[in-house]
């Protein structure tokens, strides 16, 4: 893919040597990793085809659309309403942030004692060699987490960078207000960005096309629910992340052609793993592009991994906008209630998080959970204390894992892993 679009990364601004290093690495681990596992559905060949494009083709078409006078808005949190981004005929993306490749960038001007999704992603834009950064005419953030919040003020230095306040009581009704308030204000900031009006049809036509998106992405969860999976746990992540980078109607039909070939596989009974392969579900931080670590291991020694709860996962696409009348206002507000279940680590008391854990436990009747925090993470870390206790009280077995981007930990990780395995089988 290198040379046909070289032009366009210079033009950019991209420090293409290094860039070249990314890609090199980027395409000999997702061979490795993903094109190597057995039995994948044949419509992954679109998957495998945006994953060996997501630098190239995908960039150019975000950059064709700039040509063309629109905007294209970069985030990094399923918090960012995407709705109404495309309600202004703005595009919106998922930025760089799940590969050590830019955390030693980051290192040198962050404390390293700081997730490593905060540092990856800074690093990726100091470093430019994130195309989807450079192709950003706003970066949205968001006051979830403290580290996040803070670095949003560093990226503001070298890109436009607009955060919105997030509630941390979100249930509650002052944190409604609140959130519409935002909302609000991120509406006229839509608008003064791309010149455009947000008018009821506009947004009524956006909430539909994200809904769309959301409910093929549901579809494809109520197929891996199904006994023997029909797909991998890594090819499920692996589409939930390309749904943050990919166009959306293009994903949403693709994704749905996936499931018409999956509905084939349950119907005749067939799986990925074998029929009695431990069901686990991976609950914690999101996982970006190319973090693929826990489900390469835990599937390559014998876990059938079945569902994320995760914004990379269930938490991005199980609730849809359902506007209870047609004015503007009631679409802002159906909004707000959409994202204001959005059950992150973040909040508090999140209750709503444990709920939707044992619920999923049920409804993917999995044998365990594999409960993943990323190094530094406090929200997620602490708040597995809970999850702990709740899948406890409902008999689950639950492994901690803590981790960072790289691969130092790989070993010691697929021995724990294969040890729980173990403690299921025993239980079974
Ligand atoms: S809604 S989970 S996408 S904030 S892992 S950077 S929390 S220290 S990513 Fe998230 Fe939005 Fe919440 Fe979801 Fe901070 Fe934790 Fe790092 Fe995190």
């Amino acid at each position: 893919m290198a040379e046909k679009y070289v032009e366009m990364w210079k033009n950019l601004g991209m420090d293409i040597e290094k860039h070249d290093q990314l890609l090199n690495g980027l395409g000999q681990y997702y061979t490795s990793t993903v094109l190597s596992q057995k039995n994948r559905p044949q419509k992954m060949d679109y998957f495998n085809f945006v994953v060996s494009e997501v630098h190239g083709l995908r960039i150019k078409e975000l950059n064709d659309l700039r040509n063309a006078g629109k905007k294209v808005v970069g985030a990094f949190c399923i918090y960012a309403p995407e709705e109404l981004v495309y309600a202004a005929d703005a595009t919106m993306v998922g930025l760089c942030g799940g590969a050590d490749f830019s955390v030693p960038d980051a290192e040198v001007v962050l404390p390293r004692n700081l997730c490593p999704l905060i540092k990856s992603f800074y690093g990726f834009k100091i470093n430019r060699t994130c195309p989807y950064f450079q192709s950003s005419d706003l970066l949205v953030g968001e006051t979830t987490c403290d580290g996040k919040k803070k670095v949003y003020e560093l990226l503001n230095e070298l890109v436009p960078t607009y955060v919105l306040e997030v509630p941390h009581k979100p249930d509650t009704a002052q944190g409604k207000a609140f959130w519409f308030k935002e909302l609000e204000a991120f509406k006229t900031e839509m608008e003064k960005l791309t010149g455009n009006d947000i008018t009821q049809k506009k947004l009524a036509e956006a909430i539909e096309l994200i809904n769309d998106k959301r409910r093929a992405l549901k579809r494809l969860a109520d197929l891996r629910a199904k006994s023997p999976s029909p797909i991998s746990g890594l090819d499920g992540l692996l589409i939930e992340q390309i749904s943050f980078m990919d166009d959306v109607k293009r994903f949403t039909a693709k994704v749905n052609e996936l499931c018409d070939e999956l509905d084939e596989r349950v119907r005749k009974g067939e799986g990925v793993a074998s029929k009695n392969a431990p069901r686990i579900m991976i609950s914690g931080c999101p996982m970006a592009v190319p973090n693929w670590k826990v489900h390469s291991i835990a599937e390559s020694v014998g876990a059938s991994i079945v569902v994320e709860e995760s914004c990379v996962g269930t938490r991005y696409f199980t609730d849809l906008v359902e506007p209870k009348g047609k004015s503007l206002n009631d679409l802002l507000w159906a909004i707000d209630e959409k994202y204001s279940k959005i059950p992150c680590a973040c909040f508090t008391p999140n209750q709503r998080r444990i709920e939707s854990i044992i619920q999923l436990s049920k409804q993917f009747n999995v044998d365990g959970v594999i409960y993943y925090t990323l190094q530094n993470c406090h929200d997620y870390n602490v708040e597995g204390v809970k999850v702990e206790r709740a899948l406890k009280a409902q008999d689950l077995p639950m492994l901690k894992i803590e981790t960072d981007y790289t691969m130092g930990d790989f070993e010691q990780i697929k021995t724990r892993i294969q040890a729980f395995l173990e403690i299921i089988e025993e239980k079974r």
